[in-house]
């Protein structure tokens, strides 16, 4: 099983052209996480897309691409933008010191490196950055169902949409939604209710399980599932799957015609247009889950199928 991502070792990049110095820090931060190094800012800058370390060391003197422009590089790449960057520096003086902090460096570690001085501002950068970690892992869950949120969705459909413009292949997206739930809640009660709505939104994530698909509470009783390259047909059965599954629960309800918790499922799956993609995957999932609870409920409906 692999570690919770909040639970894993640190990951320490070290950038630096000098192999002593990259010897000596190695060794400064041996215990604290699994370290990795590159001898200049651009092989560095890759290295660190790859890896997503939990703090960069960074040398500011560096042939090529320098520090400075190293870190300003390191900043503007979304997915590396919370890394903190500490510079590894001989020049401390305050020019030095804006500069470093205005291309987005947390700290710096002055020379002659230090063993305490090292190891006590690696430790201060990686506790905060854990820290960051959990309250932005926080801040994409659903406080009642635990799994990702609205925020998290609308998040990683806007990254799907520009991925799928760039690479073959549509982009697909199921919107789920409890039938007749109302009437379960005013009939088995609130709490009931919410208990029901956990066991469903489990039972969608777990149903989510290939790469980049990702399970979300889009509203209330409303769930969505991102089906990144997906095929029409692909999708379609991936709305079956979800009906059928949300069924093997035997979830029992009364007051339904079906006597128990089902669901309707709206599925779509397109190239995305150039702009305001997700505004249209969402409204043609939406609109199929609307057929869907017309011709009955306790079923999938494809957008763009049929009348
Ligand atoms: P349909 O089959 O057409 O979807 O009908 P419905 O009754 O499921 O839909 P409606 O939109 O009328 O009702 C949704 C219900 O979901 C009403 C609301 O109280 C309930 N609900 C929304 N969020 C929560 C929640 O967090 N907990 C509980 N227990 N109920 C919730
Ligand atoms: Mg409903």
């Amino acid at each position: 099983m692999t570690a919770h991502p909040l639970e894993r070792e640190a990951k320490i990049l070290i950038i630096d052209d000098s192999p002593t110095s990259i010897r000596l820090v190695s060794h400064f931060v041996r215990d604290m996480g699994s370290v990795h190094f590159a001898t200049r800012g651009d092989t560095g800058l890759k290295m660190a897309v790859e890896l997503l370390p939990d703090i960069i060391l960074l040398d500011v003197e560096m042939p090529g691409i320098d520090g400075l422009e190293t870190c300003s590089l390191i900043k503007r790449t979304p997915e590396l933008a919370d890394v903190p960057v500490i510079f590894i520096t001989a020049h401390t003086g305050v020019d030095h010191e804006v500069a470093g902090l205005s291309a987005g460096a947390v700290d710096f570690i002055p020379k002659p490196l230090s063993e305490p001085i090292v190891r006590a501002r690696v430790k201060t950068h990686l506790t905060l950055k854990r820290q960051g970690d959990q309250l932005r892992e926080l801040a994409m869950r659903d406080g009642l169902t635990g799994i990702h949120n609205r925020r998290a969705f609308d998040e990683q459909l806007l990254i799907e949409c520009r991925r799928h413009r760039r690479t073959p292949g549509p982009l697909g997206l199921a919107i789920v939604d409890i039938d007749h739930f109302k009437p379960f809640n005013d009939f088995y009660g609130h709490q009931a209710g919410d208990a029901c709505l956990r066991q469903i939104a489990l039972c969608i994530e777990e149903s989510a399980r290939r790469p980049g698909e990702m399970a979300a509470r889009y509203g209330g009783e409303e769930f969505a599932v991102i089906l990144p390259s997906t095929e029409r047909e692909e999708a379609c059965r991936f709305g079956e799957f979800l009906v059928e599954q949300v069924r093997a629960l035997a979830l029992p309800h009364e007051i339904s015609s079906f006597g128990m918790v089902t669901v309707s499922v709206g599925v779509a799956a397109g190239k995305p247009a150039i702009d305001g993609c997700n505004n249209e995957i969402v409204a043609a999932a939406d609109s199929a889950l609307y057929r869907a609870k017309a011709e009955g409920r306790n079923r999938v409906v494809l957008a763009g199928s049929g009348a």
